[in-house]
């Protein structure tokens, strides 16, 4: 639809107040919304006028494609010094015995496996292990890109980042140029949870905070690497804080232009200390994200993470805002199967994910992770 098409639409809607037109005005003539107006949208919009501005946003940005990449995860460890309540994934060094610690060539060994296998990324993220430190991992990357020089190594969230720098005693700036000098292209967007602080220290106790976690990415930023950010919503948090936290994004991204896609994490509530705490609705899910993609205007991607809610969910969440859907994985990623996502064994092929994609009508885009085109499906009938 266009501009003048969607204002006049709105101008004759009688049952939409004439805030929420004011907001959408703002939308479609392609005005940032203030922090009130986002929350505002949270409060006040019904999920279709919600999803008609995101895909207006989305279509803007992205048109009509949907992007995916071919990657694979290595967890190195489940052991972690931090006790998050909404984590059902780590353990600490005393439970030793119920978790994992994997060793270099163990890890080597996961990417010998896609030998002759189109992947472009490998997604490094694990427990905060008190006994791997900067240098080690420095060496695991150095090794990966010996066996695969042209992988996109995609490692670390903040969290860890920030740990193995204060124990190496070298500033962030420091320990980055290390990670990258040994082959570490980007970092992914966990440790971010919600960035208030009193909830923060509520649920996310002792880990860096998140003055430290942007600072990190501003760091990475200035040194070349791109990343990405999340958000885990849906637990005891408000709208308000949701646009507090898309907010200090925004700023950061202002500034820097450095992250590539922001990823909203829905709470899973199975096998933590936060069982209590329902899980939201698929509504809530849609809503939060159209909400992120009318909000986040200087993000260019908004990624739903389909192993955590589910293969329907996210062709649904393509007319709600989002343009990407990560990746083909065919290991499992356990920090969602433990706290209960939808894909117990996450997998999916090639042909299945572009499947997904063209069976709601939109055009499947194989990237890598900075969003270079790799493929575009849209024309191919035999898939491999
Ligand atoms: O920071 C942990 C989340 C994150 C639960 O950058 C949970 O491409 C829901 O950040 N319910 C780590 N979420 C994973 C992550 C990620 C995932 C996919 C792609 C990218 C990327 C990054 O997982 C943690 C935390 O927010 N998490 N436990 C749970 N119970
Ligand atoms: Fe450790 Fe990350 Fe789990 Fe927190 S979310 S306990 S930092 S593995």
């Amino acid at each position: 639809m266009t501009t003048e098409s969607n204002n006049s639409l709105l101008k004759n809607a009688t049952y939409i107040s004439n805030e929420l037109k004011s907001i959408a005005n703002k939308v479609f003539n392609g005005y940032r919304i203030s922090v009130e107006e986002g929350i505002t949208l949270f409060e006040k919009g019904e999920l279709n006028f919600l999803g008609i501005l995101a895909n207006f946003v989305r279509e803007k940005k992205n048109g009509n494609d949907v992007y995916f990449n071919r990657n694979f995860h290595i967890e190195p460890t489940n052991i972690c010094v931090f006790d998050c309540k909404f984590c059902s994934y780590s353990r600490l060094l005393k439970q030793k015995e119920e978790g994992w610690e994997l060793t270099i060539e163990q890890m080597l060994d996961i990417v010998r496996k896609y030998d002759g296998i189109p992947v472009t990324e490998v997604h490094i993220v694990g427990g905060v292990h008190p006994k791997m430190g900067l240098m080690y991992f420095a060496e695991l990357i150095k090794k990966v890109k010996e066996i695969r020089p042209e992988i996109h190594v995609k490692a670390f969230t903040a969290v860890e980042l920030d740990y193995m720098c204060r124990k190496a005693k070298v500033s962030y700036k420091e320990g980055l140029r290390i990670l990258k000098d040994h082959g570490q292209d980007s970092l992914p967007g966990g440790g971010a949870e919600i960035f208030d602080e009193v909830l923060r220290a509520q649920i996310a106790g002792d880990k860096c905070t998140s003055k430290e976690w942007l600072e990190m990415h501003e760091t990475a930023h200035s040194l070349g690497m791109p990343s990405n950010a999340t958000m885990l919503y849906g637990h005891i948090e408000n709208y308000s804080h949701r646009i507090d936290h898309m907010n200090r994004l925004r700023e950061l991204q202002d500034k820097t232009n450095g992250f590539n896609t922001f990823i909203p994490l829905k709470f899973r509530n199975q096998g933590n200390q936060m069982s209590n705490v329902p899980e939201a609705s698929v509504i809530e899910d849609l809503k939060n994200y159209a909400v992120s993609r009318i909000f986040m205007d200087n993000f260019n991607h908004i990624k739903a993470y389909w192993p955590m809610i589910g293969r329907s969910t996210a062709q649904l969440s393509l007319n709600y805002g989002v343009d990407d859907i990560d990746g083909t994985i065919d290991d499992s990623t356990k920090i969602y199967s433990m706290a209960g996502s939808e894909e117990q064994n996450p997998s999916l092929t090639t042909t299945e994910l572009v499947e997904l994609i063209k069976q709601v009508g939109r055009r499947p885009i194989e990237r890598d992770t900075i969003y270079n085109v790799v493929k575009d499906y849209s024309q191919e009938s035999v898939l491999n």
